[in-house]
């Protein structure tokens, strides 16, 4: 397990997605942003994992299952030294290893091929109960969207982890209030994820998912609870840690005009420069 400068993690992490969003100047920045707290701690001080040695018999496990957030998970690995950070940089293009969505067969320190929702979280289930059945230590870690939640697979998959009491796998539900085109409320209420999740049978941390003593918190908590599988309900904002981005209604997925780009590399710059000065770039 590493312990770096968590909030240094976050917003090298934040800095890199913007950048390489930027440079193409369309993504989904809103889902890409509000996990830059949670990834920073997953891969700051959470799990145990060897960038020089991905595929490590001891290491954790991480699935983003909404995958269409794979430009933060891209910058989290990048800063975590799994693949040079020039890399981040042919995001999306022909060839290139970091399709949008993150591919197993194309970058190590990438578990599970995700982008279709739903699936991601079955496949966390199935890898916690390998794990727990073969008298492993190593945990599984997964992030779901709160839109996402309205596949009934990953109900399914929750039913799945509570029945065979997986508490080595952590459910971290990124609840930042909207999915592609709305609120998730007005498109498929969710109603209390955290009576939900109760009544499924899991210990529940509901937590501030943009900061980061809480987020330590929640993964505190579900280590030392072990007689229910955790899940962790993230309070986040769409868009978070840019303020033009989080005050646009439509922020799923974003094609940059010259207002957006211009708002949007102000607050790269200001973190360049905050960076810069705390020796981090
Ligand atoms: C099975 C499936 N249906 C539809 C989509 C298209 N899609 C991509 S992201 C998204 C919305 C997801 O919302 P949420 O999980 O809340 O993501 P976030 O807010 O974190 O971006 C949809 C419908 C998909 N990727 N997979
Ligand atoms: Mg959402």
């Amino acid at each position: 397990m590493m312990n770096r400068d968590l909030k240094a993690t976050a917003d090298l992490i934040r800095y890199y997605t913007l950048k390489e969003l930027g440079r193409l100047g369309y993504g989904h920045y809103g889902g890409a942003l509000s996990i830059v707290e949670v990834l920073a701690v997953l891969y700051g001080s959470e799990m145990k994992f060897d960038s020089n040695n991905p595929e490590s018999e001891d290491r954790d496990y991480f699935i983003l299952s909404k995958g269409h957030a794979g430009p933060a998970y891209y910058a989290a690995l990048a800063v975590s030294g799994f693949f040079p950070i020039d890399n981040l940089f042919t995001l999306n293009d022909n060839g290139t290893d970091l399709p949008s969505h993150p591919d197993r067969n194309k970058i190590k320190g990438v578990d599970m091929t995700t982008g279709s929702l739903g699936q991601g979280i079955s496949v966390a289930a199935g890898l916690a109960y390998y794990l727990k059945y073969k008298n492993m230590t190593n945990r599984v870690y997964c992030i779901v969207g709160d839109g996402e939640l309205n596949e009934g697979q990953c109900w399914e998959a929750f039913m799945f982890i509570a029945h065979h009491n997986l508490n080595n796998l952590v459910v971290i539900i990124d609840d930042n209030k909207k999915q592609l085109d709305g609120y998730t409320k007005d498109i498929c209420n969710l109603f209390s994820l955290e009576d939900k999740f109760r009544a499924f049978g899991f210990n529940v941390e509901k937590l501030n998912g943009n900061d980061i003593e809480s987020i330590k918190s929640g993964f505190d908590s579900a280590r030392k609870i072990k007689d229910k599988p955790t899940s962790i309900i993230l309070d986040t904002v769409k868009g978070a840690g840019v303020k033009f981005i989080e005050d646009t209604m439509s922020n799923h997925h974003m094609r940059l005009d010259k207002e957006a780009t211009g708002k949007i590399n102000e607050t790269i710059l200001d973190l360049e420069k905050s960076l810069q000065e705390r020796g981090l770039l």
